[in-house]
């Protein structure tokens, strides 16, 4: 670590001898190998995005300018050149380094950034920030071509091309979304990357060029018909750009070269980028989507593959068996096939299967279309991703009433990838969708059963919510109860659901221990709320506490209460343990749920001092 360790700052990079920077890129990829390693984390993205990083900093300032990594898990290397470095001990961990960007930690993190496809309309905006205030810095997007798969890039690249902002988009094109990437978009730019005639007219007359700078404003032209004639139509061309690439994005020298020139164009430019995800690691190279996100692993010997079972391969093999005997049921993803479990359903129905790139809105609305017409369309999909498809969760299928299944995966604390990750607002956007069931299944057998009764027994939209990760220590399945009273006691009523049954099963066993005997009531089904079985409870106890990984506003615990108060039942006593504004940082899920007291111990403080409080009543 020669080199890597001189920089500490962008100046310090800057004056580095170019005949210095293969060997720093060499020694960064190393460091990245080594702590992503060993903490986990994003690591193919980061080591195909070293010398672009680099050459990136080399150009721009990175705290004065304004560089957008969109969806960010590939700014590790930004990370390392602005002075947080010794921060990747501590990667993803509880209080340690973010995995994205993120203001609070740095000045050179200009958004907090985690989901895909909007760095283009947030580098657009800062443009239009600068003229007006009249202000002199830079701004680049770096985008990509699997987050250039969503909607919302090209409404910015629309809007940028349209107009005469300098800003300089910068497309990453390694040929993978987490998977390979799909679609039209990505097929053109397949195209665009295997058009050697053109590469080797740039080449030389590139060459001519050089030597008769005054040829260019002519020379241009004529160029960019003999482009539009060896290139397929450009679509960023189209839009308004001025393009530039494909260019080796492993060829820092030239990478600089190119961002000197595009920024001194003063008008959108993309810049096409052509690198190798995982680039310098052979099994990344190999499996770039075993390499996406790791956790730790030992570099010698690579990811051996032992993954354990979770709910979302138990998902999967559900929407297997339940698509074996019926035709209409198809599997639809937004790029997170592996993700959601869906391997084994894309490879035994390739017909029902669709995976849509990073395109949540497309997918809601495609399943909406595909249920109008008598399909029964499963849409899987992280709880945080489903945000983007609010609106057609309630136009498209709520308002039709169409009976659209949502896998809602990754619910609740999801851990190590943090505030933008975390899925605490499905219940509240999902329970405002117009006849829309929410099921929340704590067990693998009630996932299974419960799947079942989404796509055989239901009609209307309904959603299905589960954790990142394993079952814990409760296993049952009352799958076909609204709601089940796990355990029975007179002094509060605990309301749970999902994976935080077995805690607040457990905080009963502990609350019993010292003479508290608490009613545990476990919601199967959330939406609509099991009233009965609820009420039934607290018109014995007068005392509520529950118990949800979701944020307040919208959630269980404030539906029981209006609950409560429009049957009239007084409560003398009520606390709400839930996810407040919803906005969790990275850590541990176990760590994370400690601290925010939604294990046994703490459920059972919150027992106990719910039950010390004054009487409100
Ligand atoms: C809205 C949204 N949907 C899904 C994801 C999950 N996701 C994270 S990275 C990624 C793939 C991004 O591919 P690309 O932009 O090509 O970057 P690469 O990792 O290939 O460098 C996906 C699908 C996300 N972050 N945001």
């Amino acid at each position: 670590m020669n080199i890597l360790a001189k920089i500490k700052t962008n100046e310090d990079l800057r004056s580095l001898p170019a005949g210095e920077i293969p060997a720093l890129c060499e020694e960064i990829r190393g460091f990245l190998l080594d702590k992503v390693s060993r903490t986990g984390g994003h690591l193919a993205s980061n080591l195909g995005a070293v010398e672009l990083t680099v050459a990136l900093h080399r150009v721009y300032d990175p705290f004065r300018d304004r560089i957008l990594f969109d969806v960010g898990h590939q700014a590790y290397v930004h990370k390392i050149l602005t002075g947080r470095m010794e921060g990747f001990d501590e990667l993803r961990r509880m209080d340690g380094l973010s995995g994205f960007p993120k203001p609070s930690e740095s000045d050179a993190d200009p958004f907090v950034a985690g989901h895909a496809s909007d760095a283009v309309s947030l580098a657009m905006g800062m443009a239009r920030a600068r003229t007006l205030t009249g202000e002199n810095y830079d701004v680049v997007a770096v985008v990509g071509d699997g987050a250039m798969t969503g909607g919302l890039c090209f409404e910015g690249l629309s809007d940028a091309g349209g107009s005469d902002e300098p800003m300089v988009v910068i497309l990453n094109d390694n040929g993978m979304s987490i998977n390979e990437s799909v679609g039209g978009i990505s097929s053109m730019l397949r195209r665009a990357r295997m058009k050697p005639g053109y590469i080797r007219f740039k080449q030389g007359y590139r060459k001519v060029i050089k030597r008769l700078p005054w040829l260019y404003l002519a020379a241009h032209k004529v160029k960019e018909k003999i482009k539009n004639h060896l290139l397929p139509p450009n679509v960023f061309d189209d839009l308004g750009f001025y393009y530039i690439g494909p260019v080796d994005g492993h060829d820092e020298a030239r990478l600089e070269k190119l961002l000197r020139w595009a920024r001194e164009l003063r008008e959108p430019v993309l810049l096409h980028v052509v690198t190798v995800k995982g680039k310098g690691y052979a099994p990344a190279e190999e499996l770039p989507q075993l390499y996406h996100g790791v956790e730790p692993f030992d570099p010698a010997v690579g990811i051996v593959n032992g993954a354990a079972d979770d709910f979302s391969a138990c998902f999967g093999r559900a929407a297997v068996r339940l698509a074996e005997r019926d035709e209409r049921i198809c599997a639809v993803t937004a790029a997170m096939e592996s993700g959601t479990g869906l391997e084994t359903f894309a490879a035994r129905f390739p017909d029902r299967f669709f995976e849509l790139g990073i395109a949540e809105e497309h997918a809601a609305a495609m399943c909406a279309g595909m249920a109008r017409q008598g399909m029964k369309p499963v849409f899987a999909v992280y709880s945080t991703f489903l945000q983007r498809s609010y609106d057609m969760l309630l136009e498209d299928v709520g308002l039709m009433g169409l009976h659209v299944v949502f896998a809602v995966d990754r619910a609740g604390i999801v851990g190590k990838d943090g505030a933008t990750h975390q899925g605490t607002f499905d219940v509240a956007f999902l329970s405002s969708v117009p006849g829309m069931k929410i099921y929340a299944p704590a067990s693998y057998a009630e996932l299974d059963s419960m799947l079942e009764l989404a796509l055989e027994e239901e009609t209307g939209p309904t959603a299905l919510r589960y954790p990142r990760g394993c079952e814990g220590s409760y296993r049952e399945d009352h799958s076909r109860e609204d709601a089940t009273l796990l355990k029975e006691g007179g002094d509060l009523t605990i309301v749970c659901y999902g994976i935080l049954t077995g805690a607040a099963l457990s905080a009963a066993e502990l609350l019993e221990r010292e003479g508290i005997a608490a009613d545990v009531v476990k919601l199967n089904r959330i939406l609509p709320l099991p009233e009965e079985t609820i009420l039934q409870s607290l018109k014995k106890t007068g005392k509520l506490l529950t118990v949800e990984d979701v944020c307040r506003t919208g959630s269980v615990g404030s539906r029981v209460l209006e609950l409560a108060a429009e049957k009239g039942v007084i409560l003398s006593r009520v606390r709400r343990l839930d996810l407040g504004d919803g906005v969790v940082p990275h850590g541990d899920v176990p760590g994370l749920r400690h601290r925010l007291g939604l294990d046994a111990e703490g459920i059972c403080r919150a027992a106990k001092e719910l039950l010390h409080e004054k009487d409100q009543a």
